[in-house]
């Protein structure tokens, strides 16, 4: 039997909601035309509670694969969470992470399982048959890392005799993932399945675990924009006679990551280096990728992070690119250097408080607060002996003073 894997569809996300419904579309059409069977493990919508229009968008894509004229048929449902099948069609799934709501409250998942358009194999094993062959898919929904040990253990999944046996997730594993104690690792993973499916991890990842294959197809939209989303996206599918397994990918927007070192960075310089970069990527990709920055390095003296036109970058490619431009490792010029020059008296014949003043006016100005406005007046306010209470009630009134006037 010809099985397809797709995960982490996300239908909804916001931030990208027109690529999470197509490349959703785009998956799960190409997995009902190339296989038998899917098996969805986790986080078909990005929210627990979606939005009608985003449970519309859900219910058209699996309505019309529906309609495909399936060969594989479920055969059996036992179910330990009492749960039933409303469909024999094969498009299986469990409810991920983000799905996740309080025990014994219905998810978003289980309407469209409700609904006959596909089956909720949480704590499940579903039979799927095919000209004499058989496949048994124990599910398990996402369940918080602190519990899943303990339904691990509850559950007792067993693979079916005369089947071949998948047992499909939605979980952090610690090989992948090594951030917390609670992290099941693969040898935590139950014995005697002939395939291990994951969702949750959004990249692609292929291991194996008790000698046999552990797959993740990763997501079919781009949201966590780490490094390694940069990997193209789509679906698995596997051959159940051959036990081989292909990637499919599916059109995804394209996201690039990249790292831009500059010593003495001016504004003029990061400029240069982001645009030059910016443009190589946009000559090979027409179609608006995301393009994230990371800038480190350090900044040239008379700069701060302030100072680099970040936000003009981003708005001057929007049209073509979405930018993301990281200036979290930029580090300003050497303090040492900058306070050693200050006792040394190099202010250009200014004292400290004259330089201060300077700066302050200056960035008023930036700010647009020019026009009438007494910038040195409000300085030696702030800078004045008085104590705090006292400073901010006259800078308050002195900028009443000037809204009055202002507005007036
Ligand atoms: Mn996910």
């Amino acid at each position: 039997m010809k099985l397809a894997i797709v995960s982490d569809l996300h239908i909804g996300y916001e931030r990208f909601e027109e690529d999470a419904y197509k490349q959703a579309c785009e998956a799960l059409i190409a997995a009902a035309e190339e296989a038998d069977a899917i098996l969805v493990p986790g986080d078909v919508f990005d929210k627990r509670s979606p939005k009608p229009d985003v449970i519309a968008q859900a219910i058209n894509i699996f309505r019309d694969i529906s309609k495909k004229k399936w060969r594989a048929r479920i055969t059996q449902f036992n179910s330990s969470a009492g749960s039933k099948s409303y469909t024999d069609i094969p498009v299986i799934a469990i409810p991920g992470t983000h799905e996740r709501v309080a025990e014994g409250k219905d998810n978003v998942l289980k309407l469209l399982a409700l609904a006959g358009l596909i089956v909720d194999a949480s704590e499940s094993q579903v039979v799927i048959e095919l000209d004499g062959e058989k496949v048994a898919v124990f599910g398990l929904g996402g369940v918080s890392e602190e519990r899943v040990r303990e339904v691990l253990q509850r559950l007792d999944p067993k693979p079916m005799d005369g089947a071949f046996n998948v047992f499909m997730m939605h979980q952090s594993v610690y090989e992948l993932l090594p951030f917390g104690e609670d992290i099941i690792k693969y040898a935590d993973l139950p014995k005697g399945f002939d395939l291990y499916i994951n969702g949750h991890i959004h990249n692609r990842i292929e291991a194996m675990v008790h000698g046999k294959k552990f797959l993740i197809p990763g997501s079919t939209v781009l949201t966590q924009l780490k490094d390694g989303e940069q990997d193209p996206k789509g679906l698995i599918l596997f051959d159940t006679k051959k036990y081989t397994h292909e990637f499919r990918p599916i059109n995804s927007r394209k996201f690039i990551v990249i790292d831009i070192k500059i010593d003495d960075a001016s504004p003029k310089l990061v400029t240069k280096h982001c645009e030059d970069e910016i443009e190589k990527v946009i000559a090979r990709h027409k179609d608006r990728p995301i393009i994230r920055i990371k800038l480190q390095g350090s900044i040239a003296s008379g700069f701060t992070s302030i100072d680099m036109p970040l936000r003009s970058i981003v708005s001057k490619y929007s049209q073509k690119a979405i930018v993301e431009i990281d200036s979290s490792k930029l580090k300003s010029a050497n303090w040492g250097d900058g306070i050693k020059g200050l006792q040394e008296g190099e202010t250009g014949g200014m004292t400290i408080k004259e330089l201060g003043m300077t700066t302050f006016v200056s960035k008023l100005k930036d700010g647009k607060l020019d026009s009438g406005f007494d910038a040195r007046r409000l300085f030696e306010i702030l800078s004045s002996d008085q104590n705090r209470e006292k400073t901010l009630k006259s800078a308050l009134e002195m900028l009443e003073e000037f809204g009055e006037k202002g507005s007036g």
